[in-house]
């Protein structure tokens, strides 16, 4: 993982010595100075003429750079900069200003409205390409730095021994859910607990246990459709979240469940097959009355257990 990741970010600084730069200048005399600057620096160019032009350009190809002029017709820089920085999608784009603003007031202005860079006009080819090649190299730390943040908060959500959601990927997503849908979603909650666990462990050993449960997690996650969550709870329990699941459906993936899990022994060492079972609760309910919903599905887990395990129960709310 480390390996794929430093490789991408060698491919990403490779990219730096051959950016697409967009020149946005109402001058046509000057985009074409500035043209000749940047090719001769490796880099490929594209043009536009003011602000919406240069939207409209970004949208088309996402540029590696921007290079801002300030005072143009239809749209200025610093609109343009800011419908950039609003747009998902191009507000990571680096943009310099270069322009006959030249004042100290007029250059911060300028980077308050959170340019990279800033320069005068007219600017020496030497120090465009100069400028241009640090804040490219800035860009790459700083897409590098994001997709770390990006990968160690999927990290922070997910079991480390079974790959599925733990306690924090459940919240999140119950948060999803109350996002889109409201206090008033219905949500199916099933618990799953693996029966007489505790003997696994004590006659094959605490890795063949950390065995069965990162099995029973691929089975499980096989059975739960794709818009449900599968979380480990804890322990040996396992949680799905189903919302908009009616009350036969809700049966129906439940007993499904069981069945994947005890319909052939697994395979967890040489000539070793350990018939392993599963009891589960289910119970359903609004959202909003969450906690209520556990301690119901949680009852009924264990209404199977004293059933003879092995089997599905529920209780309504
Ligand atoms: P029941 O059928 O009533 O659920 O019995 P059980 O033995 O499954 O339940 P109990 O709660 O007595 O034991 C659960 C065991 O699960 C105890 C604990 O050591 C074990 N366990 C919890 N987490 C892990 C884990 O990550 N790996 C392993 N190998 N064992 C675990
Ligand atoms: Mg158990
Ligand atoms: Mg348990």
């Amino acid at each position: 993982m480390v390996e794929l990741e430093s490789e991408r970010d060698r491919r990403s600084r490779d990219r730096v010595g051959a950016a697409t730069i967009l020149i946005v200048d109402d001058s046509k005399a000057i985009r074409r100075i500035l043209r000749r600057a940047l090719e001769d620096g490796g880099h490929t160019v594209r043009e536009a003429a003011d602000g919406l032009e240069a939207l409209a350009a970004c949208r088309a190809e996402l540029p590696d750079l921007v290079l801002l002029d300030m005072d143009m017709p239809v749209m200025d820089g610093p609109a343009a900069l800011k419908a950039l920085r609003a747009d998902d999608a191009l507000a990571h784009v680096p943009v310099l200003f270069l322009t006959a603003r030249t004042t100290a007031a007029e250059v911060a202005a300028g980077l308050e409205l959170g340019a990279e860079d800033y320069l005068r006009k007219p600017c020496q080819p030497a120090e465009l390409t100069a400028r241009v090649g640090a804040a490219l190299r800035q860009k790459v730390e700083r897409d590098s730095l994001r997709r770390q943040a990006v990968e160690s908060d999927r990290l922070s959500s997910v079991d480390v021994l079974t790959g599925v959601a733990n306690r924090r990927g459940f919240e999140l997503r119950r948060h999803e859910l109350l996002a889109s849908g409201g206090p008033d979603t219905r949500l199916c909650l099933i618990m799953i607990d693996v029966d007489h666990f505790k003997s696994v462990n004590d006659t094959h050993g605490h890795s063949v246990g950390d065995l069965v449960l990162r099995i029973l997690a691929v089975r499980l996650r096989r059975t739960v459709p794709a818009e449900h969550t599968l979380v480990r709870w804890g322990g040996e329990e396992f949680v799905v979240l189903a919302p908009g699941v009616d009350d036969a459906g809700a049966a129906h993936l439940s007993n499904a469940l069981r069945a994947v899990v005890c319909a052939t022994p697994l395979a967890v060492g040489p000539g070793l097959r350990l018939d392993i079972t599963v009891s589960v609760g289910w119970a359903s309910g609004r959202l909003d009355e969450f906690e209520l919903t556990v301690a119901t599905a949680d009852a009924a887990l264990y209404d199977a257990k004293h059933a003879g395990r092995n089997r599905v129960a529920t209780r309504a709310i």
